[in-house]
């Protein structure tokens, strides 16, 4: 869109279902980018409100309720206030952080949807759908997996695959299986709405390649989804959780997840919309934040209607065509909203090599962060943009986010900064000096500060942060270099006039930083303002070399980062390896041997027996020598458990033992017998043993 065009923004961050707390795959994905480009705006004096809100309705919310045994309603107020608060500690500015439970969301899709059906735009269709027997239910989305027939990935859902992204109705696997019951689903005839996108092809098309600056990845999926050729989508559920349908005859049915969801962009400015003149918290969900209320006449409807505001979602890989092709032809539908003008979508973090999984604890969730490195957000979050996987997979590891935190964070802006500083209040007293004549090093100093902030703005309106991230760092670096360069502190015994330059000249670099970290390091900034003393900034004033006055007094210095430790890293990598081994699949069982007949078994004559005594046997490893109270006699038996026992704990340990095998001489000691052990694929053993104090002589069989 034309720059001069735009008049607003709305920028929408994706719904996080409200099953779970959040990770840093959704961080990293979503919720910075979003953020930096929000923050850039508002910097930029820009209009915008940044919506998002919690995605509770939708299967995903039932089934976590089944598992946990408590209500979708307590799942959804559970993780609603989980997510939201690991949000705002993050800095993550939203003006509202909403819900789809809310009574406006309910109104406003409820609406949406009754607008399309009186215009006719769904096809009414009686189609077999899975039910399952046991259950008494039908079997929607997430309730149903299968074998993806696109890729062979085994746990496809109902409605997607996780694993080549692909959008499937339930029908399209194969091997389906209930995942309420395990059973496999009978097809039962049910009648549900659908939303025809075949007859929205052409129109989408044409709205999608008029976005050739898309992401490659973003543009791509939605070639291929169009080029496969679009089919009728149900937009309605067989479900008892959700919107109910607003039509007649539609009795315990509700509106498809994915079509209410998207809808919540909208529900949320308009909540945003009527509470922003209050300027107080919204009494019957006091944990909605809204910020930023600047406009006391902003009507909702300019921001989702109007064709000067620029609109822009934010969202996974994995919600391509939800933004891109479902919610855009609802929107056509519809008729009389903007679509959007960008869909920045990531593609996926990996943890130390690994997929991100919520069910297999292998993730790095925000709550327990922000206790573990109180006070660090803004290490997490330039890590994660530093690393943000903007066009292929990426990984985080423990000691990548320890080396950016020590080599660059510290190294680099931290040291940077308190040099400074420290500096400043040991020459002039905390007080900005003149800056006096300057020198062709100077110049050119300055004038490479002010080439930043244009470069930095591009990268971030092509939605490049990684890349405007590290233009910022180079900031810093500039003014290390300047230090090194000029070397101030030897200067300072010949020339004070030249160390008032160059400290000037570096103080402005500071509050360039100021400035220009603010997007991506929100705390970080306020931390800068503190100790400058010389309040906020616009982007506009970015590149100046006058943004702090002569004689204007800084405040103490407080270090920005602080190293991190190797055994904090360990200790996060104890904690991953710990869910690695509880992960772990047990090794494929020993198959059984061939069969004996009962009168093999019955030759045998096992019994309880008490040892009496143990003693390790010389020159070996492996052997105790045992004494053995059998019942029928005292004897003695060599067994190969010194590995795993002492002698002295055994004794009166109750075992089962073989007292008719054949004696055996083992290392001179003749062994009269055989102890049971069970052994592990780790090789462990234990005693095969009765689970009560029982005689000695007692049968086993
Ligand atoms: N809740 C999926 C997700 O959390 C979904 C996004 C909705 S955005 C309208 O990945
Ligand atoms: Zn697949």
């Amino acid at each position: 869109m034309d720059n001069s065009k735009i008049k607003r923004y709305t920028v929408t961050a994706a719904l996080p279902y409200t099953n779970g707390p959040v990770h840093i795959g959704h961080l990293a994905g979503v919720y910075i980018p979003a953020d930096i480009y929000a923050r850039y705006l508002r910097s930029n004096k820009r209009d915008v409100k940044f919506v998002c809100g919690s995605d509770e309705n939708g299967v995903p919310i039932t089934l976590k309720a089944k598992r946990e045994g408590i209500t979708p309603q307590e799942v959804v107020d559970k993780y609603h206030k989980i997510i939201g608060d690991s949000f705002k500690e993050f800095g993550v500015s939203f003006d509202i952080y909403h819900r789809t439970s809310s009574s406006t969301h309910h109104q406003t899709a409820a609406d949406f949807f009754e607008t399309l059906y009186d215009k006719g735009v769904f096809t009414e269709e009686i189609t077999e759908q899975y039910y399952d027997e046991q259950a008494k239910q039908f079997l929607a989305d997430r309730y149903i997996t299968g074998t993806c027939p696109n890729c062979g990935n085994e746990n496809a859902y109902g409605d997607q695959c996780e694993n080549c992204g692909s959008t499937l109705n339930a029908t399209d696997l194969i091997n389906p299986k209930s995942t309420l019951s395990g059973n496999k689903p009978i097809l039962k005839e049910t009648k549900n709405w659908f939303l025809p996108l075949d007859k929205y092809e052409g129109q989408l098309r044409e709205y999608i390649e008029s976005h050739k600056e898309w992401r490659p990845n973003v543009y791509g999926q939605c070639q291929s989804w169009l080029n496969a050729g679009l089919h009728p989508r149900a937009m309605t559920r067989d479900l008892d959780w959700g919107i109910r349908v607003p039509v007649r005859g539609a009795d315990g049915k509700v509106l498809y997840v994915w079509f209410d969801a998207p809808i919540g962009y909208i529900s949320a400015t308009k909540e945003l919309c009527n509470y922003a003149k209050l300027d107080v918290w919204n009494p019957k969900a006091e944990e909605y934040y809204i910020n930023n209320y600047e406009s006391d006449k902003c009507g909702w409807e300019e921001y989702w209607k109007d064709e000067s505001t620029k609109l822009v979602h934010f969202i996974g890989k994995d919600n391509i065509v939800f933004h891109c092709i479902i919610f855009p032809a609802m929107l056509m539908a519809h008729g009389g909203y903007i679509l959007a003008d960008n869909v920045p979508a990531n593609e996926f973090l990996n943890l130390e090599g690994q997929k991100i999984s919520t069910s297999k604890n292998w993730a790095v969730w925000l709550n327990e962060y922000l206790r573990e490195f109180e006070g660090k957000q803004d290490v997490l979050r330039y890590v994660l943009t530093a690393t943000a996987p903007e066009t292929k997979d990426n990984d985080f590891t423990w000691k990548d986010f320890q080396a950016r935190n020590n080599n660059e964070l510290v190294a680099v802006l931290g040291n940077f900064v308190n040099r400074v500083v420290v500096l400043t209040h040991k020459y002039f007293n905390g007080v900005v000096p003149t800056l006096m004549e300057l020198k062709t090093e100077d110049q050119a100093v300055v004038d490479e500060l002010a080439s930043f902030p244009a470069k930095i703005s591009a990268s971030i309106e092509n939605y490049r942060f990684r890349e405007a991230l590290s233009e910022v760092m180079n900031v810093a670096r500039l003014g290390n270099k300047y230090l090194a360069e000029t070397e101030p502190w030897k200067l300072i015994k010949t020339d004070e006039d030249r160390v008032r330059t160059i400290l000037n000249i570096s103080l402005q670099i500071c509050a360039n930083l100021q400035i220009l970290v603010e997007p991506f390091m929100p705390f970080t900034a306020d931390k800068l303002m503190k100790i400058l003393n010389n309040g906020k900034q616009a982007w506009a004033e970015a590149g100046s070399s006058h943004l702090i006055k002569r004689g204007h007094s800084i405040n103490e210095g407080e270090l920005l980062f602080e190293k991190i430790e190797d055994a904090e890293i360990d200790f996060q990598i104890e904690k991953l390896n710990q869910s690695k081994a509880s992960n772990a699949t047990p090794a494929a069982a020993i198959p059984a041997k061939e069969n004996i007949n009962f009168d093999d078994f019955s030759a045998m004559d096992i019994r309880v027996a008490t040892i009496v005594s143990a003693e390790k046997v010389e020159k070996t490893k492996k052997l105790l020598k045992l004494t053995v109270d059998t019942g029928i006699d005292q004897r003695t038996v060599v067994s190969g458990i010194a590995e795993h026992y002492k002698p002295e704990d055994i004794i009166g340990k109750q075992v089962s033992i073989i007292v008719n095998l054949a004696p055996r001489e083992i290392k001179g000691i003749l062994s009269q017998g055989m102890i049971l052990m069970a052994e592990n694929s780790e090789g462990k053993l234990t005693f095969v043993a009765p689970t009560e104090q029982f005689e000695a002589g007692s049968v086993i069989r």
